[in-house]
């Protein structure tokens, strides 16, 4: 966007130009708390007094231990747990991946379409999107084995999630052979392939038949997690605990952080050194962290979550009878989308409208992100601190976008 940020706090992002606009994109759901909220800023400005770094490996530190209890008492799940640190979502899905397969000596994981995991060459292999991602940047990692999501506004006849998991397991047992799976890695809900949120007992299952065959269970929460969807992970919707969970993103109020959380036997298979880096559980990000997860609680931003949501829902849930151009309004809590169509009985899919809905709401000064396999969806993922108003306006914004658009196309 040719927008340069000067400043920017819980809805509001400011411009080196003194333009204000209203931030629906919270840096691709990280800034959950704002983007300068009061007990994160305080927490960074007092840790960075002590020591901005030491490395966890050389001389361990207090924050990062305090993150790790956090995380294993907040995670889904009553079984003993670790939690180890880094800096980015992929280096997270990447350390989870090590992990099963160093704890059950397997090598297969399986993906899904649509599915988004990082960038890294690891990642690379277990995203699902050639073009922007992965196109050139070969060769992939192997032992990265992909089977059909359950897409429920795009299966071509409608399937219960329970049916939509054996499908999947079906071609994991013929196509791959259960016993020499490591994991199944999955998002809960798929962030950039679309907001796909699969029918209800697709999860459950998926995780009950991971456990019968003694294959690692890992749910990919970098984008869906830390009350995005109005609970603290988007697994507690179907109540399925995890093997591994990952994080990133919304943990720590903007702050590069992010951690493999899981059941303490698959952790503890890793041999001595066998997982770190540099800066992973860098103490500044860990403070600010802390910090965040206050925030959370304090503010209740599950339900803020919800309530954005039912705000949300109210505006665009009717703009599917309404307008051609709009296929689905889906999504839980403030993670919500818009799938934008040629029409209604194709579903063809319609990835200009998306781009010039978008660009519309910018100029009016609306920061809206895009998504999806095909490019067509429309993404909203505002800071959980936004105002009633400043959403409802924000809204009218892309309500007046989408409309023009049906009217003057
Ligand atoms: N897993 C589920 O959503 C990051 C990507 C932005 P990193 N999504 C935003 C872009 O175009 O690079 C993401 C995710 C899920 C893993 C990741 C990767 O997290 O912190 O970007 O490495």
């Amino acid at each position: 966007m040719p927008v340069y940020a000067a400043d920017a706090d819980g809805g509001v992002i400011v411009d080196v130009d003194g333009n204000s606009m209203v931030d629906l994109g919270a840096g691709i759901a990280v800034t959950s708390v704002g983007a300068s909220a009061p007990k994160v800023v305080e927490a960074v400005r007092e840790s960075a007094t002590h020591f901005t770094h030491t490395c966890f490996m050389v001389t361990p530190y207090e924050g990062y231990v305090r993150v790790a209890e956090k995380l294993n008492e907040m995670t889904p799940g009553d079984h003993e747990k670790r939690t180890v640190l880094f800096n980015s979502g992929a280096e997270a899905v990447e350390n989870a991946v090590k992990v099963a397969r160093s704890a059950t000596g397997r090598n297969a994981v399986v993906v899904f379409d649509h599915a988004y995991h990082g960038r890294t060459n690891l990642t690379m292999a277990l995203t699902a999107k050639a073009a922007p991602y992965k196109s050139g940047f070969g060769p992939f990692a192997p032992e990265v084995y992909r089977v059909p999501m359950n897409y429920p506004y795009r299966e071509p006849a409608p399937i219960g999630g329970k049916e939509a998991a054996e499908r999947a397991i079906s071609q994991i047992e013929k196509q791959i052979g259960a016993d020499t799976v490591a994991a199944i890695l999955i998002e809960p809900i798929q962030g950039e392939g679309g907001f796909i949120v699969p029918e209800d007992g697709f999860l459950p299952r998926l995780s009950e038949w991971a456990r019968e065959n003694g294959v690692v269970f890992i749910a990919d929460e970098v984008q869906a997690g830390f009350c995005r969807t109005g609970e603290w992970f988007s697994v507690n919707h179907e109540g399925v605990v995890p093997d591994l969970i990952t994080l990133a993103k919304g943990i720590a109020g903007g702050m590069p952080l992010s951690a493999v959380t899981g059941r303490a036997d698959l952790l503890d298979a890793v041999g001595p050194g066998g997982l770190g880096g540099t800066y992973g559980g860098n103490p500044v990000a860990c403070a600010a962290a802390l910090a965040s997860i206050e925030t959370m609680e304090e503010w209740d931003l599950n339900g803020r979550a919800k309530a954005i949501e039912s705000q949300a829902r109210k505006v665009l849930e009717p703009l599917a009878e309404e307008l051609d151009v709009v296929g689905e309004v889906r999504g839980r809590g403030a993670m919500l989308a818009i799938e934008l169509v040629s029409d209604s009985a194709s579903k063809a899919p319609h990835p200009t409208a998306a781009k010039e809905v978008a660009a519309y709401c910018l100029e009016r000064g609306v920061v809206i992100l895009t998504c999806g396999t095909y490019g067509n969806v429309i993404r909203l993922l505002p800071p959980l601190t936004i105002g009633e108003d400043l959403l409802g306006k924000a809204l009218d914004v892309l309500v007046e976008g989408l409309r023009s658009w049906e009217h003057e196309s």
